[in-house]
């Protein structure tokens, strides 16, 4: 297996190993330094390169400082571990930061993440599996039980169409409900809640976050089974207000493995926030009296909005800056309005 990993290189590169082919995107960087790695399964009927159609992924992986992998693989439980020697193997030859691994995908890719999630928790940081849930085949379930349960809590982003005609919504609520139970989970925030979608976030004592976003998006022949946002042909419609991969990695970029806060030192008389890749970066400390300065450095534009109303930004387009001096001291939980995972926090202390 090692050998595979001789075909490394920058950009897309279709690496064929142990018979089958990992679509692979290694931005430049990642050969100097440590990046993140992020599994893109694909469903059965499309390939890599079809997937990424609809998910985007590489794109926006590679800009946010990731490694990102489609396997042109089998599934199924078997195919999961088989496909984790493979990512050994790559988190090994390219040094990737093992805090930052991260797996998703829509359909088979879905359920291919569920047997991730559940035989293989150790590897990954976060998840999103959109398009599945409970599986009725034997053997094939992570039901959750003392056969077939994660060795760890893992966050998770969980997707699903309401008029899901290929794996039916129920199923995706079952599972929702299976690890719920497993991890006494319960709703903490409504985080969206619009005519055609809605996006909850669930949490327990041991701050493990679980959202789901569950949506009335179809095709225009009416089948829900299909990626949000995506264009191609098992794209829902690029019209929806959530695009799939975009959601996905802001989730992931969210849910590192180990949520380290990094404090700057206290006392300046500013301080910077950087949006970048979909992220607010790490959260920073300033003092009362200190002056935050926000930058939008993506393409995409995005909000710097405070929970509890003292600021917002409005929509920032790339370059853009905008300014809040804190007068009191607290934490200040924020997010970004139309990317509702993207959020951050800040403490201001006396
Ligand atoms: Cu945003």
């Amino acid at each position: 297996m090692a050998t595979c990993m001789e075909g490394l290189e920058p950009g897309h590169t279709p690496l064929p190993c142990g018979g089958f082919v990992y679509d692979l995107a290694i931005p430049d960087a990642c050969f100097s330094e440590s990046c993140g790695l992020i599994v893109d399964f694909r469903p059965n009927v499309l390939t890599g390169d079809e997937t990424d159609v609809e998910t985007n992924m590489r794109a926006l992986g590679n800009a946010a400082g990731f490694v990102v992998v489609q396997p042109n693989s089998t599934s199924g439980r078997d195919a999961a571990s088989r496909d984790r020697i493979f990512f050994d193997a790559l988190i090994v030859a390219l040094d990737i930061d093992t805090n930052r691994v991260h797996v998703g995908g829509g359909s088979t890719g879905g359920f291919q993440t569920w047997h991730f999630i559940c035989d293989h928790a150790d590897l990954i940081a976060s998840a999103a599996p959109h398009a599945s849930g409970r599986s009725n085949a034997p053997n094939e379930s992570c039901d959750f039980t003392k056969d077939r349960s994660p060795a760890e809590q893992v966050d998770i982003l969980i997707s699903h169409s309401r008029y899901d005609n290929r794996v039916r919504f129920e199923r995706g609520t079952d599972q929702l409900d299976l690890v719920a139970q497993s991890w006494d989970l319960a709703v903490d925030q409504v985080l969206i809640e619009e005519d055609d979608y809605t996006w909850t976030r669930w949490t327990n004592d041991i701050g493990t976050v679980v959202e789901f976003l569950e949506f009335d998006w179809t095709k225009p022949n009416g089948y829900g089974h299909c990626y949000p946002g995506g264009v191609g042909p098992a794209g829902c419609s690029p019209d929806n207000p959530v695009h799939y991969g975009e959601a996905a990695l802001a989730f992931y970029l969210a849910h590192p493995k180990n949520e380290a806060i990094a404090a700057v030192e206290t006392g300046e008389a500013s301080a910077e926030i950087i949006i970048s890749g979909f992220s607010f970066g790490e959260p920073i400390t300033v003092a009362v009296g200190d002056t935050v300065t926000i930058r939008n450095d993506d393409s995409s534009a995005h909000t710097w909005t405070s929970d509890s109303d003292l600021f917002d930004s409005g929509s920032l387009a790339k370059g853009e800056e905008f300014t809040f001096t804190f007068e009191e001291p607290g934490e200040y939980s924020f997010y970004c309005e139309p990317h509702r995972s993207m959020v951050g926090t800040i403490t201001v202390t006396g």
